[in-house]
């Protein structure tokens, strides 16, 4: 089978636009190679023993995994040539990276989670980088601090059994497989569709404790038994955003983290809106799903600061509007 590869793809894509300057083809192909080069770090982390703390915390006091360290590397290198990007904000890093000469003639920002699921590097489990590419502005940092209808595109990458690449610049959510045979990502599925329902949910219910009521009520109407509206629903929750919502955009159904106001919980949200919620939520929206904080379009957030986080919840359209009504306190008939 003749699979297109991404940069076959991206190329054709950007021909369809006549005016197109070619930028963010390059940009999108770059976070190609990084994903490569991420990939074959994990494949060999632990025989080279880079598994395991890097002894340092984040902004967020988080430890820090080798390998949150070294994709976050990768990456901020991958965009170091070609005078694209002027600005990197990372979750890894309290203060966006400055490319000091690309400061003339770069249009973008890019903005990224480099590994996300670290708690899952130790175990082989499933692992991702988000990204998202933003036209850069003149006010430095402050210009990030923008709603997320304002990302040119967005995308991940999912290291599993498969490292996978999906992204969107805006005409529809496009997936590719890495054969790493010929070390080219190749197209598999063009413009994916979210069902519109689905029959799973991803959330860690152990946290329970720490939720609204309203939320509380949402899980147990997922777990009552009701064929006719297709309940109960499974769970299905691994530690890393990008995995859960890999699923749910191919199978449909919800993934939710919300406020978790018991001791040692998040009481804002744990998910970040420029690294994590804003990218999925464009993707999501592409797709014909939705995002929402509960009573807010997670696109239309607009950040206060850098590393900012908000309640989320991802998936079809028929769940994230039913946990929308659950949280205003309504419940279905
Ligand atoms: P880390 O990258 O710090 O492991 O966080 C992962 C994450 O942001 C998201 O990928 C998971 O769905 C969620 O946090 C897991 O958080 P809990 O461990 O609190 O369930």
């Amino acid at each position: 089978m003749n699979l297109p590869t991404l940069d076959r793809f991206i190329l054709e894509t950007e021909h369809a636009h006549p005016g197109a300057t070619g930028e963010l083809s390059l940009l999108l192909m770059r976070f190609g190679v990084a994903a490569k080069r991420i990939a074959r770090e994990l494949a060999v982390a632990g025989l080279r023993k880079e598994l395991g703390s890097a002894a340092t915390t984040n902004v967020q006091g988080e430890v820090q995994k080798k390998l949150d360290v070294l994709a976050n590397e990768i990456l901020l290198e991958t965009f170091d040539y070609g005078g694209l990007v002027t600005m990197a904000a990372s979750e890894e890093l309290e203060e966006p990276f400055v490319y000091t000469r690309n400061s003339e003639q770069g249009r973008y920002a890019i903005l990224f989670d480099p590994m996300d699921g670290s708690s899952n590097i130790d175990v082989n489990g499933t692992l991702g980088t988000i990204f998202s590419i933003r036209r850069r502005g003149e006010g430095g940092e402050q210009d990030l601090l923008r709603s997320g209808r304002e990302q040119i595109a967005a995308g991940y990458i999912l290291f599993g059994p498969a490292t996978l690449m999906v992204y969107t610049s805006g005409d529809g959510v496009h997936l590719f497989a890495l054969d790493p045979s010929i070390g080219e990502f190749l197209l598999t599925d063009k413009t994916v569709r979210m069902p519109a329902r689905g029959r799973g949910f991803a959330v860690n219910e152990g946290r329970s404790c720490g939720w609204a009521p309203e939320v509380r009520a949402f899980t147990e109407y997922l777990k009552e038994k009701d064929p006719e509206t297709g309940r109960p629903y499974s769970t299905r929750y691994s530690g890393s955003l990008v995995g859960d919502f890999h699923r749910i955009l191919l199978e449909g159904g919800i993934y939710y983290y919300p406020v978790d106001s018991a001791s040692g919980g998040k009481p804002r949200g744990k998910l970040r809106v420029l690294y994590e919620c804003h990218p999925l939520a464009l993707l999501a929206e592409q797709a014909g799903g939705r995002a929402s904080t509960g009573s807010e379009q997670v696109l239309d957030v607009v950040p206060q600061a850098l590393h900012d986080r908000i309640p989320f919840a991802i998936g079809s359209m028929t769940e994230v509007t039913l946990y929308e009504r659950f949280l205003r306190g309504e419940r279905p008939s």
